[in-house]
């Protein structure tokens, strides 16, 4: 970014209060606030003691080596025993855990004592294939419970998952097994997708045969689709899980031990394996899994939408909600098999308290309509979640209307799969919400807003997003590459944790987020924001969704193309284009207009709904296209591309 400091465009004045009876009921209040400012160590002390110890932490942060950080690592803990044995044992045995909604409509309820006997075999099963303490294992799954079992399983005997997206491709995996150097894949026979089944064990087959290290493949069957099988490799979930004792005693390991990696793709380079450890990271996911959500685990059903291959399942799916002792929801397929109003119709049917979701998902459903989630009784819902990208204001608005009875809060959720778990959001019981804004820093959080000189910017400025202290869930490091880490995320700024997004502060100094810094645009010298361009056309009544980027130009070094999916009753034509210029030229102010506008069917998103700008970039600028390997849908950019007039 130039020294020009983002532009600071959009006004936002709609405000939404708590409701009262939250409110009153809230786990947190806005006392919560005060005493982290006054002792950050102490409140997150006394936050890490949710868990179960085997042996209390003495030293809640050590960093004394930064960016190195231990947290609490003089305790030891088991993490699995902690996501399920405790409920056990504190009478919760009954309690469901997991209700499992398969796409094709078959279901299960898996309680917290099925889930203890499950991830007990599943650990005696890995010991058998000769995994320890220490080893890495491959994860290659659709959203079955057999997913969360396994990564449990590893926890339980301190080996570390690494989980990988049942959508990327076999090459994909392929490096991520040689990264980690993992032994052994757990995997399916396939899992159902938009009413079929998809399978998964192909592209097993293929990554381990170019990895060439892998000595054991464990498929669980749901499908019952063909699978090519090798006797001396591959194992049956079935034969080998069910077989084994459901007696396992969990050992406990150092607070810092390895618990998981997660790969993040980025944009260059190869994948960064992001390494989480355990009691810092339990900890956080637990407490604000609890507090953001404000979560009763005796009356909530809690349901994240969610894959497991992202970073929002492992830390909202499975350590937090599971450590709290939740009921949640865990839905195999997509939102529109076998109908659009899939969705709804799993809130009515369990009851769903506490909806967690993309503004991805909240747009499409927009453009389906309000008619579909109105034949459904979704008046349980009591809080709603957003969390991936930046959710624009009219999307918040119409979460808010159309599934929370315009009653319901809504949370926007920022973080990143390098902070673990959530540092930015409103808490419902507290926050006048702002649509479109993650707001304030969570208690025991520290994060600001700088200049490109490090000074932090003052209410009403905009810059970079910075982290100014250690977290308990912050990435340890880069896998096998510290450099990177230190290179990465802390020599931006001195002493900071850069995070990659643009951000302003409001004149209150809540905190706006404002995409990442690579999609910035720099028009005539003024740094403009993507977010804030798409949300100004996202509020026009015929914009769906919207995608803008800035490609090269002779006279303002960037202009503005905007890429657009219009709401089903809106044509195409040159007035509309014209209008919706203008529309974001009387929002934000004439700097902001477009250039160009380009209406699309659809727009390239990764597997968890982010918009990858890199690829409109490219094809704006007439250019190859770069690595498509981490889209949903790689056909996307095809038909992009034949809509695209000669570059002007
Ligand atoms: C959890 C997750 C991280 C990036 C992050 C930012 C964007 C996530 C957001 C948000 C604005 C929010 N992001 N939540 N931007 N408001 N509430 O998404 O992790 O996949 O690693 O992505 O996502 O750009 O830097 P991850």
């Amino acid at each position: 970014m130039s020294n020009e400091s983002l532009a600071n465009l959009l006004k936002e004045e709609r405000r939404f209060a708590p409701p009262a009876d939250l409110a009153a009921n809230a786990n947190v209040t806005a006392e919560a606030y005060e005493q982290a400012k006054a002792d950050r160590l102490g409140f997150w002390a006394e936050q890490a003691r949710r868990l179960t110890w085997a042996e209390e932490p003495t030293e809640t942060l050590d960093w004394s080596n930064p960016p190195f950080a231990k947290w609490f690592q003089d305790g030891k803990l088991n993490v699995a025993y902690n996501c399920v044995d405790r409920h056990v044992e504190a009478g919760h045995g009954d309690r469901v855990a997991i209700h499992f909604e398969g796409e094709p409509g078959d279901s299960r309820a898996l309680t917290y004592a099925d889930l203890k006997d499950e991830v007990s075999r599943a650990a005696n099963a890995l010991l058998e294939l000769g995994v320890r303490k220490g080893d890495r294992v491959a994860v290659y799954m659709p959203m079955i419970p057999e997913t969360a079992i396994a990564m449990l399983a590893c926890a339980r005997i301190g080996a570390a998952h690494s989980v990988v997206f049942g959508g990327f491709s076999s090459d994909a995996l392929a490096t991520r097994i040689q990264d980690a150097d993992a032994r052994v894949v757990i995997t399916s026979d396939g899992g159902y997708r938009r009413g079929k089944p998809s399978a998964l064990k192909p592209a097993v087959d293929e990554a381990v045969e170019r990895a060439g290290i892998v000595e054991h493949v464990l498929v669980v069957r749901r499908t019952g689709q063909e699978v090519a099988w090798d006797d001396s490799r591959d194992k049956w979930w079935h034969e080998t899980v069910d077989r084994q004792s459901a007696a396992h005693t969990p050992e406990a390991f150092d607070a810092e031990h390895p618990l998981f990696i997660l790969y993040t793709s980025g944009t260059t380079g190869k994948p960064k394996g992001i390494l989480h450890t355990s009691g810092g990271y339990l900890t956080q996911t637990a407490y604000t899994h609890w507090a953001v959500f404000d979560l009763k685990p005796e009356t909530d059903v809690y349901w994240c939408t969610a894959d497991v291959g992202w970073v929002t399942g492992h830390s909202y799916i499975v350590y937090g909600p599971l450590a709290n002792g939740a009921t949640q929801v865990m839905y195999e397929g997509t939102p529109d098999t076998p109908h659009q109003g899939r969705f709804w119709e799993i809130v009515q049917k369990y009851g769903v308290t506490t909806l967690y979701t993309a503004p991805t998902a909240i747009r499409t459903f927009m453009k389906w309509g309000d008619d579909i989630p109105a034949k459904f009784d979704l008046s349980s819902l009591r809080v709603l979640g957003s969390v991936g990208e930046p959710i624009n204001p009219e999307a918040w608005i119409w979460y808010r209307k159309t599934i929370g009875a315009d009653a319901t809060p809504v949370v926007d959720t920022w973080w990143q799969t390098e902070t673990g778990a959530m540092m930015i959001s409103p808490l419902p019981g507290v926050t006048d919400a702002k649509p479109g804004s993650a707001q304030r820093p969570l208690p025991g959080i520290a994060a600001t807003v700088v200049d490109d000189e490090a000074n932090e910017v003052p209410n009403g400025g905009g810059g970079y997003l910075v982290l100014t202290e250690p977290w308990p869930s912050m990435l340890r490091t880069i896998w096998g590459d510290d450099q990177r880490f230190i290179d990465t995320y802390w020599s931006r700024f001195e002493g900071k944790y850069f995070a990659g997004d643009g951000a302003k502060k409001d004149d209150d100094g809540d905190i706006w987020l404002l995409g990442r810094v690579d999609d910035v645009m720099l028009v005539s010298g003024h740094n403009i924001s993507t977010t804030e361009v798409e949300s100004a056309l996202v509020s026009h009544p015929s914009v769906a969704e919207a995608a803008v980027v800035g490609a090269a130009d002779e006279t303002t070094g960037q202009a503005i193309v905007a890429f657009v999916i219009l709401r089903g009753t809106a044509a195409e034509s040159e007035d509309l284009v014209a209008e919706l210029r203008n529309h974001v030229g009387a929002t934000l102010g004439p700097i902001a207009k477009p250039k160009r506008i380009l209406p699309v069917a659809e727009l390239p998103k990764t597997r968890s709904g982010k918009i990858m700008r890199r690829l409109l970039r490219d094809v704006a600028e007439n250019r190859q296209l770069g690595d498509v390997t981490t889209l949903t849908d790689s056909t996307v950019m095809d038909l992009i591309q034949t809509k695209l007039p000669a570059a002007s």
